[in-house]
């Protein structure tokens, strides 16, 4: 395996619907054919690519009956046996059909929320039957764009009660099945629940099993809105939350871009994919991102390997700068180490007399330079393959 060669053991997965998207925007159709699940399998097989991930009516068209929903499910894992990829993640699509227009958790019909919820079931027992160990919620309807209609905490209850209600089903059928919850801020709603990955983090704390839960942050998603991706993950590892990651690429206050991996704020993704790296994550590397809309054939599977090329190459730069001396004494000039140790340790009421009583001296503390300029541009030059 050359650096750059993606292999099963990177862990690299994308959705059906990313290399299988048919280029449709709201101004205009399709501009590729629809391509066969089983197809997709072969063709992401041969880049090396290790799983693939589906909302149930991406492999199962939703007026399947049982015996053609079994033989889809058979074909489908034909085409895993052969090629050794696994499914990686499930989930719902609770926001193409027309019923769910006001929301699918938090429609304001009840009825439409009890079939949200059975629809979710069963797209939970498909994702076990294919092997999937994470279930991803995206609330692709869940908000609104007008306050009066929807008040936002009935809505949030709604969304708890489904959540619980659907752990409790987990855990009664005995699935090891977890959930991750996938944030927007808005698109296609105007504001939607649960709009950043600091939402999500703090609802599922007040969620019944909040074990069984954590997210699914996308890069498009946080970026959209101008916040730090890299801060975003950071935050979902340190809370040992991470089950899951969307990785593509956005500009900062556009609609949801999706553009392959890497094509946007290198450094950004330089931070993150080294972050994924060192930190111990042992999920899927998973990419929702679509081709370009002028793409046809080949260039969708080129789109596919551009993706991951980008992720091994900021990997191995990753790794390069940590044996850089110069950005190591770059680093210690920044004072970063530092940030490491303990500040005053646990409470005790002796080391408050101790701080209190200690004579700083803030002028002093005030004349430090911490010269980030020369960090900034080592790293940019590493990057920018000067180093
Ligand atoms: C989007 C979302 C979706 C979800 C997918 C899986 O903005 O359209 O990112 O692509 O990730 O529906 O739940
Ligand atoms: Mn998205
Ligand atoms: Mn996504």
């Amino acid at each position: 395996m050359t650096a750059l060669e993606p292999d099963p053991r990177h862990r690299f997965s994308f959705g059906l619907w990313t290399v299988g998207n048919r280029g449709a925007d709201p101004f205009g159709g399709p501009t590729r054919p629809a391509l066969d699940p089983a197809e997709i399998v072969r063709q992401l097989g041969a880049l090396g690519v290790w799983g693939v991930s589906l909302h149930d009516d991406d492999l199962i068209p939703p007026d399947a009956t049982r015996s053609e929903r079994d033989a889809i499910v058979t074909r489908f894992r034909r085409a895993l046996d052969d090629t050794g990829m696994v499914v990686s993640m499930a989930t719902q699509n609770l926001f193409s059909h027309p019923a769910f227009k006001d929301g699918a958790f938090t429609s304001n019909t009840p009825e439409v929320r009890r079939l949200a919820i059975a629809k979710t079931m069963r797209a939970i027992e498909l994702g076990v039957e294919l092997g999937a160990e994470i279930q991803v919620f995206w609330g692709g309807r869940e908000g609104t764009e007008v306050l009066a209609a929807k008040p936002p905490m009935d809505a949030l209850r709604r969304y708890r009660e489904a959540l619980d209600f659907l752990c409790g089903f987990v855990r009664d059928r005995g699935y090891a099945t977890r959930f991750a919850l996938e944030p927007k801020p808005n698109e296609p709603r105007g504001d939607m629940f649960l709009p950043t990955v600091g939402h999500a983090l703090a609802f599922i704390q007040t969620l019944e099993h909040p074990e069984m839960v954590g997210v699914n942050p996308e890069a498009a998603h946080e970026t959209m809105v101008g916040l730090s991706f890299y801060h975003a993950v950071a935050q979902a590892i340190e809370a040992g939350k991470l089950f899951h990651i969307d990785l593509n690429a956005q500009r900062i206050g556009r609609y949801d871009q999706d553009f392959r991996f890497g094509a946007q704020d290198l450094m950004e993704a330089f931070f993150l994919v080294g972050l994924l790296e060192e930190s111990g994550y042992d999920g899927p590397r998973h990419f929702d991102a679509r081709p370009y809309r002028v793409e046809r054939g080949r260039g969708v599977w080129e789109f596919a390997t551009g993706c991951m090329r980008s992720y091994l190459a900021l990997a191995d730069k990753a790794s390069r700068m940590r044996e850089d001396t110069e950005i190591l004494a770059a680093l210690e000039a920044a004072g970063t180490p530092g940030l490491a140790e303990p500040t005053v340790g646990p409470y005790s009421r002796a080391a408050a007399d101790t701080l209190l009583a200690t004579r700083f001296d803030p002028d002093a503390l005030g004349e430090r330079g911490y010269h980030n300029d020369r960090l900034d541009q080592l790293v940019v030059e590493l990057l920018l393959g000067l180093r």
